[in-house]
């Protein structure tokens, strides 16, 4: 494909003029978008075309084109960009069952607060209403899922709107927005201004935070617990700041993993139901105080022996985030390195509580439970436990490893035995739960991260829905291990059908699939594993492949993940 660069387009900021490809691709380039995640689609043509001339025009980085088989894939791609760069990722998907088909990476996005933008293909408007190809109005479905759904009606809204869109979506609290453009206006021109792309920050209030610190200061056994929003909100830093200073027992989860290395004095994930159970004050940092925190109640009679529940702090990113449902001694919203730097000083300007005999018990708790796991990380059983995968991953993962899990069981263990060494490096599928996200993100990752090793954790079940991207890797150069725990089912739905039922249906896959050989099939390379010993060199083969590589791992179906709730 050719394309002349016209005179028309200008610098990437400044006055432009240009079809509305030009002008939406110059915005996404402003705000640090270097990749469009696609599928073709005549509808949104104009979008290549302003791509392409980004490659030519010397004015910034290009525009990449990364072109996929499945718009789920780019749309979990952009999803995943966004929370791995911090900068919104960007899906182009055609008019129709393009975008109908990335609607679940939407709703992702939404839940997990990932900073992305959908540009949606849409009929002409000068047929609107007689029966175009794939004639749908769009932003009325994407309305509910998304921080924003519109149609940027003519070439003239696009430079303003794409810079609206940007903006709102990496402005907390973030997520997805959506634009559509009607064909025949996405192949007209216009001018309009391309600014220097920027963001909003919220200033807490002074009085909240003070309020935080002081039941922090007053608290016995406060456990704080760090996730997604403070990784989106580039408050890492002020948070480790935080932790290390005051001493404070952390929880990490979501993107929040990582913030505390691995191994860290103050990190007591694996001590979890202890701590949150026997704690005082629990202060909840960038994450909704949902099923996956027990709603926001934590101790009570049943958990803790005084039978006292713990006072519980709410802090988000922005006031909408702020539990509404929680019964909450205080909440502060605001930026959140602002937030964190805020409580930290207002607490040492007083007498610096001590928590360390708290501290020190579960401390114990952590160094029995990791005993505990060394078992289970070393079992010889045959089949193999899906545990021993981790037993022989955890050692190999680099300190700039991203690891993607999509799956059930399979990515349960990985969150009980995988501990990032750094923030912004582990991406499981969160609240929204879907599985489908694996190759897409493993795709983001290795774009993102050109130099990091790159891991995708893949259930077989959940490979189903996005193996065939393997060929996208493939056309692409992009390398990546991907590990499979091949139990052969459904097992997150086998085992709780079988606990509420006594059998199972629907939840078995056929037994033992070679799809290393698919992954093979398409130009990657890999191998089936059955003996634990092989696990490891086969591993290591992986990681200096220099390939798409599928190490498919036979797993023992009854080694189930142990959990409590079915997540309602
Ligand atoms: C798109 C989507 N469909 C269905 C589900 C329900 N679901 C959650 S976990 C799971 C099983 C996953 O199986 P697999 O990937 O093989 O992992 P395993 O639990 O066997 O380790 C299913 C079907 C879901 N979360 N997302
Ligand atoms: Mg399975």
């Amino acid at each position: 494909m050719t394309s002349e660069p016209t005179e028309t387009s200008t610098s990437s900021t400044g006055e432009i003029t240009g079809h509305s490809g030009e002008l939406a691709v110059q915005v996404a380039r402003a705000h640090g978008v270097e990749t469009m995640f696609t599928l073709s689609g005549a509808h949104v043509f104009p979008m290549y075309d302003g791509a392409v001339k980004t490659q030519q025009d010397g004015q910034g980085p290009a525009m990449r084109l990364l072109d996929v088989r499945h718009e789920q894939t780019a749309a979990f791609a952009a999803e995943a960009t966004g929370k791995l760069t911090r900068v919104p990722g960007l899906a182009v998907l055609t008019a129709g069952p393009g975008v109908t088909n990335g609607i679940s990476a939407i709703a992702q996005a939404q839940f997990a607060g990932s900073p992305m933008v959908v540009v949606g293909g849409r009929a002409p408007q000068n047929r609107w209403g007689t029966g175009a190809l794939q004639e749908l109005d769009q932003p009325p479905i994407i309305a509910p899922i998304a921080k924003s759904a519109r149609t940027l009606m003519t070439a003239a809204d696009v430079a303003e709107g794409m810079d609206e869109a940007f903006t709102l979506a990496r402005s907390s609290h973030r997520g997805p927005v959506f634009v559509d453009i009607p064909m025949d206006e996405f192949f007209n021109s216009a001018s309009g201004t391309v600014g220097a792309g920027g963001t909003t920050r919220l200033e807490p209030d002074p009085e909240a935070v003070r309020r935080v610190a002081g039941l922090l200061a007053e608290a016995s056994r406060p456990v704080l617990i760090l996730s997604t929003d403070v990784w989106a909100d580039g408050a890492e830093e002020a948070a480790l700041r935080f932790v290390e200073d005051l001493g404070v027992p952390t929880l990490t989860n979501g993107m929040g993993r990582g913030i505390l290395p691995g191994g860290h004095r103050h990190l007591v994930t694996k001590a979890r139901g202890a701590a949150l159970s026997g704690a005082d004050l629990v202060v909840v940092v960038g994450t909704p105080l949902d099923f996956r925190l027990g709603y926001g109640v934590f101790g009570g009679p049943d958990k803790n022996p005084d039978g006292a529940f713990a006072k519980v702090v709410h802090v988000a990113d922005s006031p909408g985030q702020v539990s509404g449902h929680a019964d909450l001694a205080a909440s502060v919203a605001g930026d959140l390195t602002t937030v964190l730097d805020g409580i930290q000083a207002a607490i040492e300007s007083g007498a610096k509580p001590d928590w360390s005999a708290w501290s020190d018990q579960l401390a114990d708790l952590v160094k029995a439970a990791t005993a505990r796991d060394a078992e289970l990380l070393t079992a010889e059983a045959d089949p193999i436990h899906p545990a021993r995968i981790y037993g022989e991953l955890v050692p190999r993962l680099a300190d700039d490893s991203v690891v993607i899990g999509d799956g059930g069981d399979f990515v349960s263990f990985a969150g009980k035995f995988v501990e990032p060494k750094r923030p912004g490096g582990w991406l499981d599928p969160g609240p929204y739960g879907c599985l489908g996200a694996g190759l897409g993100s493993a795709i983001a990752a290795r774009i993102a991260r050109p130099s990091a090793q790159v891991t995708l954790l893949l259930g077989d079940g959940a490979a189903g829905f996005s193996l065939m991207d393997v060929d996208t890797l493939v056309r692409h150069d992009l390398p990546v291990v991907m590990v499979m725990g091949n139990n052969s089912a459904w097992g997150l739905e086998k085992g709780p059908m079988q606990m509420l039922y006594g059998y199972d249906v629907a939840a078995d896959l056929a037994q033992r699939t070679p799809y290393d050989q698919v992954v093979t099939a398409l130009g990657g390379a890999g191998e089936t594993v059955t003996d634990p010993t092989q696990i490891g060199p086969a591993l290591d083969r992986a990681y200096a492949s220099g390939v798409p590589y599928l190490v498919n791992v036979i797993t023992d179906v009854e080694a189930a993940y142990p959990r409590n709730t079915f997540g309602i």
